[in-house]
């Protein structure tokens, strides 16, 4: 088995994920972050800043973050939730390619959150694809809801040149307008400034397309209703502790995300969502 935990940055935990095909990935215990994937015969796929922390109780800045129980702001929880700047524990090795990560509420998050839930995250590599599972389960006596996210901050050659297809038609809330309900009428979304945008009910599968790349990614997901596009153009990217100003241009987020309708789980009950990002050609 060549699936190895090593230290990562700032010295914490990280498993790395390692294909027949030269494929590989990174995963932290820490937020079950994601925090890497090389498809095989290719270069990085997800951005992580430069200036990107990487310490407890500190969310990584790319990657993919996991959104639990709260989608951003949408609540009184911390932003995104509680579940990114924990300790997580790995689960199940079924071979050097895959990895299951598992979370159980504790002190900590009975505080904030007074639920019981058993959380895990699977991530399973491919030659050109990477799958991430998450899987929610209610453990404790009453119904609970939540929102939920897996933050995909994508790798791209230049997002003012990177467009996303398959979203026309698609109802959004922008949260640049003021969580303003429009209609994308668009054939393809393009990043010409700060975007940010909750598709709700979209269609199963976007093609985000690099044109300044040698790349695409097809990204396809079931489960999550909805999906969100994020980029924060330069000026919001300015305002964070960590990243540079500049590395907005890197990036674009394209999260599978449960925001529009929480999910209620009853006691015993099990939710599950799915993405796969796939690469494909230019
Ligand atoms: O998913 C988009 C979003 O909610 C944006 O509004 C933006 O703030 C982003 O997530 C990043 O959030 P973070 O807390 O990681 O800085």
């Amino acid at each position: 088995m060549t699936t190895s935990e090593i230290p990562g940055a700032g010295g914490l935990p990280r498993l790395v994920l390692a294909h027949p095909s030269g494929a590989s990935a990174e995963i932290y215990l820490h937020g079950a972050h994601l925090s890497s994937w090389i498809p095989a015969g290719s270069t990085e796929a997800f951005f992580v800043s430069r200036a990107a922390l990487f310490a407890e109780g500190t969310p990584i800045r790319g990657g993919v973050p996991v959104v639990f129980p709260q989608f951003a702001e949408l609540g009184s929880l911390p932003k995104h939730g509680l579940v990114r700047t924990l300790a997580w524990t790995p689960k199940e090795r079924p071979g050097p390619a895959a990895v299951t990560l598992q979370l159980d509420e504790s002190a900590e998050t009975l505080a904030l959150w007074p639920h019981r839930f058993h959380l895990e995250v699977a991530v399973e590599l491919e030659t050109e694809a990477i799958v991430q599972r998450l899987a929610v389960r209610n453990v404790g006596p009453d119904a609970f809801s939540f929102t939920a996210a897996l933050h995909s901050y994508l790798r791209v050659a230049d997002v003012r040149a990177t467009t996303v297809e398959g979203l026309r038609g698609v109802k959004y809330r922008d949260k640049v307008a003021g969580n303003r309900e429009l209609v994308d009428e668009a054939p393809e979304v393009r990043i010409l400034g700060q975007v940010d945008r909750v598709y709700l009910q979209a269609p199963d599968a976007v093609l985000v397309r690099d044109h300044a790349g040698a790349r695409s990614f097809r990204l396809t997901r079931s489960g999550f209703a909805d999906l969100v596009v994020w980029n924060p153009d330069r000026e919001v990217a300015a305002s964070f502790p960590d990243m540079e100003e500049d590395e907005y241009v890197e990036m674009l987020c394209v999260e599978v995300a449960q925001v529009g309708e929480p999910i209620v789980l009853g006691p015993g009950s099990e939710w599950v969502g799915e993405q796969r990002i796939q690469v494909a050609g230019r």
